[in-house]
């Protein structure tokens, strides 16, 4: 009878196990690593959540799609995917050296796109501090050797998936979100749809005032 002894480390797993004449001899086995889905994101407070969540309840209603639950309303600055802890870090130290300032977004175009049958709320305009957060954020995860999703960065909050009516999504509302931070999240798929863990933040600079 083998009277083994399972032993785990972090992306190892051990087995020790007793030979004859007592000795021990240990197989390891290199496990997979354990990885993240994770991406940054501008996470909006709770009022911000509230008013989009309101003003955009009609047009989601009418879109007969999969609603996005209001908590988690964001709009993705990059996508990592799923990444194992040692890229994990080199992104937060990344993101760690972005010195970026606040702004002001106002989101004010509703949307359609065909192909994942999502409804979303965008911004025409971001103001240059936005945009340079996007870059520099971008930037800094290239030089440490990341390769984020190269999707051009078109800032939007997806509302509803799966969307069964697609249409003229109506009037948008303009919902102003004063922009102070941006947080790495983990995405977590279940059964009843995506769960998201803000995993760290970090805070952008005051604006000018005007
Ligand atoms: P979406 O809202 O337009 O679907 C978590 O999946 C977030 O990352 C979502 O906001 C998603 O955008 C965005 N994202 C960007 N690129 C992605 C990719 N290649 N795969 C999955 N999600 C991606």
């Amino acid at each position: 009878m083998d009277s083994g002894l399972a032993v785990r480390h972090p992306g190892i797993d051990m087995y020790l196990c007793a030979q004859p004449f007592g000795a021990l001899c240990a197989r390891i086995f290199q496990a997979d690593p354990v990885t993240e889905r994770l991406f940054f994101a501008l996470w909006p407070d709770a009022a911000v959540r509230q008013v989009i969540y309101k003003e955009t309840r009609q047009t989601v209603r009418a879109s007969g799609g999969k609603p996005v639950p209001p908590e988690n309303f964001h709009i993705t600055l990059a996508f990592l995917g799923s990444v194992d802890t040692a890229v994990a870090d080199a992104a937060r130290e990344a993101a760690a050296g972005i010195h970026g300032q606040g702004f002001h977004l106002s989101l004010d175009r509703l949307g359609f796109w065909h192909e994942p049958r999502v409804v979303w709320l965008g911004a025409s305009d971001v103001p240059p501090a936005g945009r340079r957060l996007a870059a520099s954020l971008l930037d800094a995860l290239h030089t440490c050797g990341l390769t984020p999703d190269p999707k051009p960065f078109l800032p939007h909050v997806t509302l509803v998936r799966k969307v069964s009516r697609p249409g003229d999504p109506g009037p948008a509302p303009v919902i102003h979100w004063p922009v102070e931070a941006f947080v790495l999240v983990r995405s977590i798929t279940r059964a009843q749809g995506s769960e998201y863990r803000l995993l760290d933040s970090w805070r952008l600079t005051a604006w000018a005032a005007g």
